[in-house]
């Protein structure tokens, strides 16, 4: 599959960067293309000229909001962020619109950090104005939920996280959660590395848009996942997961028969790796609430056979019994066997709830502070209605 990839605001437009290099990758090491452009889209100029795989120029690397934000970002007022991505949105549009292989791209991924003000404000009005235009291409959302330390911190978080899912969740065609909090679970000193969480968030994508653009017969599949199977799948609010377990080293040649010890061990090592796809999901949530889903497992192609493949399924069928499930098989790696899980058209997402019921409160709190305010404003100008005015 491959995808024009936008990234907006500093935490989109990093992660579209890491998209970037993930093609670069597949380039050498594959040579195939799964991003036929990526841009990023900032009011931080700074940010943009950070960036380290987007091509440098200003097609790609797109300064908006120029008068009112001065190339200094928004200060996390999404409000603001929506409005000069409004003004701006038809420069950002024609850049896409000249990336070079445009036509044979099977769809977008807009990225952007829901908390922030820029990316969280802009990724609707930029997903609304391409679904406009290019209706036959799916649009895809994938959105950063902010850590717990900046919930509890900093007021504007949850408002930001809340307005911005209420927004893709209504013109996206489907919404990718990610939530920041859960890769600081996997090892504590990653909070400082926000460049490995941003690889991290990346890796699952990268066999499940090469699979479908092998040319070598030796790395086709005997089930392939293609761009088709991914858009049947991928609708509505959506997780992704991947999972990798180490092959042993040393094979010998006479356990290479279908010997069934080596099966067992086999699906031992595969069921492990959907395990940890599983359980470290982009964001929690509850599989049995899933629609749709999707699992490819990656591995050298003497490690694989059906029966795995079918394993696997019986496995996640029990998991999410709602679920049509796709599957594929992807002969590639090398010592290593690798699964990764899409769970998509989610029927619940507890925290995408929390976020609105606790955003919903918090404009209640904010209406009640400024009544209070302007009381008390009033209750100045009172005092001093005899003092006389020098203007
Ligand atoms: N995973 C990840 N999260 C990030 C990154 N940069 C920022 N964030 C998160 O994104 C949210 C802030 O959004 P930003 O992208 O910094 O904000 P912005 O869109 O640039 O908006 P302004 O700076 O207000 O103009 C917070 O929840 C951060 O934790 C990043 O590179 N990777
Ligand atoms: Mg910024």
């Amino acid at each position: 599959m491959k995808l024009v990839v936008v990234g907006l605001g500093q935490c989109g437009g990093r992660i579209a960067d890491e998209f970037a290099r993930l093609n670069r990758k597949a380039r050498i090491h594959r040579r195939i293309e799964i991003v036929t452009g990526a841009f990023a889209v900032n009011t931080d100029a700074a940010d943009l000229s950070g960036l380290q795989n987007i091509k440098s120029d200003y097609q790609h690397r797109i300064l908006i909001g120029g008068r009112k934000t001065g190339g200094h970002g928004v200060g996390k007022i999404n409000e603001l962020g929506a409005e000069v991505t409004k003004e701006d949105v038809d420069k950002i549009v024609d850049a896409i619109r000249s990336a070079q292989h445009l036509y044979e791209s099977d769809a977008f991924l807009l990225i952007a950090g829901a908390a922030g003000g820029t990316g969280s404000g802009g990724i609707g009005v930029v997903t609304q104005h391409l679904r406009d235009r290019y209706m036959d291409k799916p649009i895809y959302n994938l959105v950063v939920l902010p850590f717990e330390h900046e919930e509890a911190n900093e007021e504007r978080t949850v408002y930001n996280t809340a307005t911005c899912l209420k927004a893709v969740g209504s013109v996206a065609d489907a919404v990718i959660l990610v939530d920041n909090q859960r890769y600081v679970r996997k090892d504590f000193s990653l909070r400082n590395n926000i460049a490995r969480i941003n690889a991290l968030i990346a890796e699952p994508f990268y066999n499940l848009l090469c699979a479908g653009e092998e040319k070598k017969a030796k790395h086709i599949g005997s089930r392939i996942v293609d761009a088709g199977d991914i858009i049947q799948t991928v609708v509505g609010w959506t997780v992704i997961g991947y999972g990798r377990s180490q092959l042993p080293l040393i094979r010998l040649p006479f356990l290479r028969s279908r010997n069934f010890r080596k099966k067992s061990t086999e699906t031992h090592i595969g069921i492990q790796a959907m395990d940890e796809a599983l359980s470290e999901l982009s964001l929690k949530c509850n599989p049995a609430d899933a629609r749709r889903a999707l699992y490819l497992l990656s591995a050298p192609a003497q490690e694989m056979n059906m029966d795995l493949v079918k394993e696997l399924g019986d496995y996640l069928r029990d998991l999410a019994p709602e679920a049509l499930i796709r599957n594929g098989d992807y002969p590639r790696e090398r010592g290593v066997l690798d699964v990764t899980v899409i769970l998509s058209e989610l029927s619940d997402v507890e925290k995408v709830r929390e976020f609105y019921s606790e955003s919903t409160e918090f404009i209640r709190h904010v209406a009640n502070r400024q009544e209070q305010v302007e009381s008390r404003l009033k209750g100045i100008e009172e005092a001093g209605k005899d003092i006389p005015t020098l203007l």
